[in-house]
């Protein structure tokens, strides 16, 4: 079973914490024009908003709205779809005609607010709105807006397995599984499901790409009971539940001799599979499949390649509406140190450039960012823009695997806008990665974002409390690219931490710096890994440049980096379209955070900054462990000014972290100091 919990455990509300506002006078404002609530929806996410609004209000507000049946006093609020209310649609007038499905509008007339929508999860995305803006203070004078997320999918991907651990999650067990069986608390679930929904998140996979024994069975007759149970939770808040898949079931679980793509009993075991899931679950979502990837069976085995294995999942999940998405994390990982022309930075693009335009229309694949693995800092995939003919699903990684593991502070929102702003030149210079994902740039029906959870079932959800940060940020992404990461990050310390605001000031201070204070305490200028092989936490600097898993610096006496140029490296430079292949070729154009992904150059290569590669490297360790210790020193300062609980939830790793960081430097340094014989020009104490 499942730890207890409680909702007034501390961080467990996270951003849905409903605060009172500390301006007393906006308080009673607010209370007045929000005194009643008339909702015409029946169906249960129409009920679900209603809700929503009854309790976030009263405890913002002091006071519960009334619901009215009947009537429309002054001063209140009005929900449901423009179908069902003719009043609403009379107040929101033509802004309904510029709504899409999940879109909504909230416009104040008079003393009446309407929330209006084509759609009951409309409806609700539009009550977490209004939520939002009376908890951010905004909510008291009169609104006047439409809002339609800018991405169809909005997913997030559970690694989460049966027997209740979680791949790569750092805030403790599953929510879902205990045991070898699934097993959850429904409200646990169900608050899951309101904190996606309150950022708009409608899509989720319930289990780790990485499908082993028991999770293979999913799709069958033992395990689909109890999956529509969760789905029916997921279903109230708008959100789809998908499964990830093992290619090789058809022999695992079905008892075939075979799981080539193009055997028609194979076929038909599939389609057969959907059959029963869709009666199980009749809006489920679809098959997330990573296939021919760390060792995982694909349709390679049977000399077949990636759209031969999605298209026919996807023929079987066709006549249900339902989708594929395909990942294309799908490289060597055996590399041997000697051979210098397999780069897994080229892999997606050699392997799916290739099929664009074989997909059929029901697939999408995931592309990670980076082109290698989740790094603080890569290039943006080349293979984001590059396809033309295939839908595409930008996968990011909120859960903090190589940036520190939630026991180091890294707001991650600043890195996913840098991606989503980058010019891809897929079509002249007005397609940035957010218009390819969301399928603009080349018309195709659908795009959007994944990314890897952060959740497991400690109290406050991300065991970091700030790392709630992560999550509610990459859902406000998803739903409109062009939030700013300081926008954001207010956001959700207002929501989460309450209405000091000085406390909010600084805490989001603290989260704005701290991409860069990370980036400066561990690899270098785009290097990556220096990681522990395994578990991925911690320096080890030479922990994957003498592992079997090889993923390299090529740092020896002379020089560090890896060559990626097309002149004389691995010619990676030029996957990349337009302009971007000319500035990563040449070592005097690419950028300085990005040199060592794409040259090898010597200690003494002088950086844009004017640096010495070398000092560059002492002076970024350096002072990163000191920004991460005044990190630590700042949340000191909030003492007695927020939850006392969350405070000591976040002191404690903050201080690790400041540790942590000294260690870091100090390997760093030394190792780079020993590999060049280079001196600090400052003298500063290197081991
Ligand atoms: O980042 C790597 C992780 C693996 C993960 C893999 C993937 C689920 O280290 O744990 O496996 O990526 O994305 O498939």
């Amino acid at each position: 079973m499942h730890e207890h919990f409680t909702k007034d455990s501390p961080g467990y509300k996270a951003w849905l914490a409903y605060h009172a506002p500390g301006n007393e006078a906006l308080r009673k404002k607010e209370a007045a024009r929000y005194g009643w609530i008339a909702s015409s929806g029946s169906d249960e996410t129409a009920k679900a908003a209603a809700a929503e609004l009854i309790a976030g209000i009263g405890s913002m507000l002091g006071a519960e709205p009334s619901v009215l049946e009947n009537g429309l006093p002054e001063n209140g609020i009005i929900l449901g779809t423009f179908q069902e209310n003719g009043r609403i649609r009379d107040i929101c007038g033509d802004a309904a005609d510029k709504l899409n499905a999940e879109g909504f509008v909230l416009r104040t007339s008079g003393g009446v607010t309407a929330i209006g929508a084509h759609s009951s999860v409309g409806v609700l995305y539009g009550a977490f709105h209004l939520l939002r803006l009376i908890a951010l203070g905004r909510g008291s004078s009169g609104l006047d807006m439409i809002e339609n997320p800018a991405n169809g999918l909005r997913m997030v991907n559970q690694w989460d397995n049966i027997d209740g651990s979680i791949e790569r999650g750092y805030a403790g067990q599953s929510i879902f599984y205990r045991d070898d069986e699934i097993s959850y608390s429904p409200d646990r679930i169900r608050d899951y499901a309101r904190m996606l929904a309150s950022v708009g998140l409608s899509a989720i996979a319930i289990n780790n790409v990485n499908v082993h024994r028991l999770e293979t069975k999913f799709v069958t007759g033992e395990y689909l009971p109890q999956i529509a149970e969760l789905a029916s939770i997921f279903r109230v808040y708008g959100v789809k539940l998908y499964l990830s898949i093992n290619f090789a079931s058809p022999i695992e679980v079905g008892g075939l001799e075979t799981a080539d793509p193009l055997e028609p009993e194979v076929r038909r075991w599939w389609r057969e599979r959907a059959a029963d899931i869709y009666e199980a679950i009749p809006d489920f979502g679809g098959f997330l499949v990573k296939a021919d990837s760390e060792n995982r069976p694909g349709p390679f085995t049977y000399d077949r390649n990636h759209a031969d294995g999605a298209n026919m999942l996807a023929e079987a999940l066709e006549p249900y509406g339902g989708l594929v998405i395909w990942r294309c994390f799908v490289y060597n990982c055996k590399q041997d140190w000697r051979d210098r022309s397999t780069d897994r930075a080229r892999a997606a693009y050699d392997h799916f450039m290739p099929l664009d335009g074989a997909f059929k229309d029901n697939v999408i694949l995931q592309i990670k960012n980076g082109p290698m693995d989740f790094q603080v800092r890569e290039p943006v995939s080349p293979l984001l823009g590059a396809m033309k003919r295939t839908n595409q699903l930008l996968e990011f990684q909120i859960t903090q695997e190589y940036t520190g593991q939630q026991r180091h502070l890294c707001y991650l929102v600043p890195q996913w806008k840098t991606v989503l702003d980058f010019e891809t030149y897929a079509l002249g210079d007005s397609s940035p990665v957010k218009r390819v994902v969301d399928g603009s740039v080349f018309g195709r029906r659908y795009g959007g974002f994944a990314a890897v959870s952060n959740i497991g079932d400690d109290m406050n959800w991300t065991g970091h409390p700030l790392a709630q940060a992560n999550l509610y940020g990459y859902g406000r992404l998803a739903w409109n690219p062009e939030l700013t990461s300081e926008g954001i990050a207010e956001e959700w310390a207002a929501q989460a931490v309450g209405s000091d605001e000085a406390a909010v000031g600084l805490i989001c201070s603290m989260l704005m710096e701290s991409l860069g204070i990370y980036e400066a305490y561990t690899a270098p200028l785009g290097v990556g890994w220096m990681v522990n092989p395994n578990h991925h936490y911690g320096p080890n600097v030479d922990g994957y440049e003498y592992d079997k898993w090889g993923t390299y610096h090529f740092a020896d006496r002379d020089g560090i980096g890896v060559d990626r140029t097309v002149k004389t490296g691995t010619g990676y430079s030029s996957q990349y379209l337009g302009e971007n292949a000319a500035i990563y070729e040449s070592l005097d154009r690419c950028p300085d955070e990005l040199l060592l992904f794409f040259h090898h150059v010597p200690y003494t290569h002088i950086l844009k900054s004017g640096k010495t590669v070398i000092q560059h490297i002492y002076d970024t360790h350096f002072a990163g462990a000191e920004r991460a210790a005044a990190l630590a020193g700042t949340w000191e300062t909030l003492r007695g000014r927020i939850d006392e609980r969350i405070y000591v939830q976040a002191e404690a790793r903050l201080r690790g972290q400041a540790e942590h960081a000294k260690e870091w430097r100090d390997i760093i340094n030394t190792y780079f100091y020993r590999k060049s014989g280079i001196a600090d020009e400052q003298g500063r104490t290197i081991y």
